[in-house]
């Protein structure tokens, strides 16, 4: 019998010392020290021993027991401990590492230089207003004093569209639009997107225009040449030549064009203007007598080509990385 217990506890002792991990510390608990193990049978066969056998024989039992508890719950310990250690190892994160870095977008050029341009206005007290890019001939043509068949139609290359409409060839019916709707004062701004059958490096079939105009009692001419040279001046700075040159369009009267210097090449037209025709007010119900106004509509994309050294407008709608990234 307590040979039988010595071999017991020598065994249990060399599995708790060599298991591996907490799996192993378990069956070897299990096996040796659980309630179904042979140290447990041993102590339910005391009863069968001599009387003076028993103390010492359950003393023995129970001081193997003791013997393998402790050596379970060190070895637990230890086990545990190392588990951690890995799991730390693991799980360790180099806070000090470069992160992957998100590549930051910007604007389109576009949007850079029609939110500059908006901006200016804003600031000079204009509000914005927009309109359809597919028209009714009304609005792009005769509630802007041009009617059927008349030959100024044709300073506009228009796209038509089925059902007797067509994509809007400038800004410029937001004005009708809006004084349809409104009584003067009005300053307002209206941007977007206009078509029309053109090509060549500074004409697109789709470009983006500003449309601004000013109604109220005694708008002058003076107002015009003011408003437009604080934004020349605001846009492109004081140092850049620009030029106002005298035009045609029907809904204004009288018209002018505003040219600025292309490095190198000359001129570039960036805009149309003038004092509002009597024959537009006539088409909203407004007095011409008593009110007065000036317009103006401006190719954003040719400020934008003049702003950053663009020679080809094209270059704009081709969403080429290699040309966006510069900007
Ligand atoms: C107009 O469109 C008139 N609606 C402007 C206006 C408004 C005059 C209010 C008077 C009062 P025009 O066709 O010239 O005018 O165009 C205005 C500007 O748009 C031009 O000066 C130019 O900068 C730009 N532009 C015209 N066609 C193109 C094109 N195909 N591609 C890029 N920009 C263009």
């Amino acid at each position: 019998m307590r040979e039988k217990i010595e071999q017991l506890k020598s065994a249990a002792l060399r599995q708790i010392v060599a298991a591996a991990d907490l799996a192993a510390l378990e069956e070897a608990r299990v096996r040796f020290a659980g309630k179904n193990s042979e140290l447990t049978a041993l102590l339910k066969t005391l009863g069968t021993l001599a009387a003076e056998e028993r103390p010492k024989v359950g003393a023995l039992v129970n001081e193997a027991k003791t013997a393998l508890e402790a050596a379970l719950t060190e070895k637990k310990s230890a086990l545990q401990q190392t588990a951690q250690t890995q799991k730390i190892a693991a799980e360790k994160l180099d806070v000090t590492l470069p992160g992957k870095g998100l590549k930051r977008g910007h604007y389109h050029p576009l949007t850079q230089v029609m939110n500059e341009a908006k901006n200016i206005f804003i600031r000079l007290g204009f509000e914005i207003a927009e309109g359809p890019e597919i028209e009714t001939e009304y609005y792009n043509f005769d509630g802007l004093n041009i009617p059927p068949h008349h030959p100024s139609r044709d300073m506009w290359s228009t796209l038509f569209v089925e059902g007797g409409q067509l994509l809007r060839t400038h800004t410029s019916p937001v004005q009708v639009r809006v004084m349809e709707k409104r009584k003067p004062p009005l300053a307002i701004i209206a941007p977007g997107r206009v078509y029309r059958r053109d090509y060549d490096a500074t004409h697109s079939p789709v470009f983006q225009q500003l449309e601004g105009f000013l109604v109220n009692k005694n708008v002058t001419f003076g107002d015009l040449k003011g408003t437009l040279t604080e934004f020349l001046r605001q846009m492109f700075g004081k140092e850049r030549n620009v030029r106002f040159r005298p035009s045609y369009f029907p809904f204004t009267e009288p018209s002018v064009e505003v040219d600025v210097e292309w490095e190198g090449k000359g001129w570039m037209e960036i805009l149309g203007s003038g004092m509002i025709d009597p024959n537009v007010f006539k088409a909203v119900g407004y007095d011409p007598e008593k009110f007065s106004g000036f317009a103006f509509g401006m190719g954003i994309d040719r400020i934008a080509m003049l702003k950053y050294g663009i020679d080809n407008i094209h270059l704009m709608y081709e969403n080429d990385l290699r040309f966006l990234e510069q900007f």
